[in-house]
C-alpha cells in the first residue's frame, strides 16, 4: 500500500529510528494490528485487573500494573521479582495472547533481534499525573535478549539516559502505536516516564498503556 492516497491513519508505513546503540524506535509499528491487540488486551485485563503495587520502600506506585505470560513482574514490601502467580488472585497470570507474542517477535526482528520469545509482558497503565522514576530493568537474568515496549493511548515523554543514573537524559515523545526495541548496550540504560499530561485519546480515553515484553530467564 506504499504510496496509497489514504495512507496515514492506520496503514502509514512504519518508520525506523536509532535512539542509541541497540535501541530502535519503530513509529506506528502496532497500528496495522491494533484492533486485535486491544481486544486481546481487554481479555487479559478482565482476568487480571490493574492494581497499584507497593515498592520495597513502602511507596504505592502511581502507575497501575498487571501482567500476562508465564511469569509477571511484581513488587511488594519484600522486593521486586518475577512470579508465576498473580498475588491478588492466587491464580497464574493469564497466558500471553498469540497476537501479543507475535507483535513482540516481529518488532524485535525489525529492530535486529531474531527469534525473541518473551516469557513475560508487564502492562503499565498511566493516567494524567502518573510517572515512572528513572530506573534500570535488571530483575531479568538474560540481558542478551532485548526488551520490546509498546505505547498505546495518550502520548508520554520518555526519558532515556545511560548506564549511570547521573548520565544526561534524552527525551522522546512516544505516541499511540509506537514500539521501541531495547537491546545490546542500551538494555541496561536508565529510563523513566515524565508525569503524563492531561488529554483524551480517541480509543483509550484518559490513559496511556505501555506493554513491555521481557525474556526473564
Ligand atoms: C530502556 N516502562 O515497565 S517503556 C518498565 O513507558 C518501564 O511504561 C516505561 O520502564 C513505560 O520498566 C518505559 C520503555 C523501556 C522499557 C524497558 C527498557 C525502555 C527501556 C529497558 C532498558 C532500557
Ligand atoms: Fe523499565
Amino acid at each position: 500500500m506504499t504510496g496509497d492516497l489514504f495512507a496515514g491513519v492506520t496503514e502509514a508505513q512504519p518508520s525506523r529510528e536509532t535512539m542509541a546503540e541497540g535501541a530502535v524506535l519503530l513509529r506506528g509499528f502496532v497500528l496495522a494490528r491494533q484492533d486485535e491487540l486491544l481486544a486481546a488486551l481487554r481479555e487479559v485485563i478482565a482476568a487480571a485487573p490493574f492494581r497499584h503495587m507497593v515498592t520495597p520502600g513502602g511507596f504505592t506506585m502511581s502507575v497501575a500494573m498487571t501482567n500476562c505470560g508465564k511469569v509477571g513482574w511484581v513488587t511488594d514490601r519484600r522486593g521486586y521479582r518475577y512470579d508465576a502467580g498473580d498475588p491478588e488472585s492466587g491464580k497464574p497470570w493469564p497466558a500471553m495472547p498469540p497476537v501479543l507474542s507475535a507483535l513482540a517477535r516481529d518488532a524485535a526482528e525489525a529492530g535486529g533481534f531474531k527469534d525473541f520469545a518473551p516469557d513475560a509482558c508487564l502492562i503499565n497503565r498511566y493516567v494524567p499525573g502518573a510517572k515512572m522514576s528513572l530506573h534500570q530493568d535488571k530483575d531479568e537474568t538474560d540481558f542478551s535478549a532485548p526488551i520490546v515496549s509498546v505505547s498505546l493511548g495518550l502520548p508520554a515523554t520518555f526519558l532515556f539516559g545511560g548506564l549511570k543514573r547521573s548520565d544526561k537524559t534524552q527525551r522522546y515523545r512516544l505516541t499511540h502505536g509506537d514500539v521501541v526495541v531495547w537491546g545490546g548496550p542500551s538494555r541496561l540504560f536508565y529510563h523513566g516516564v515524565a508525569p503524563l499530561a492531561e488529554g483524551e485519546h480517541p480509543l483509550l480515553k484518559r490513559q496511556r498503556i505501555n506493554l513491555t515484553f521481557r525474556k526473564t530467564a
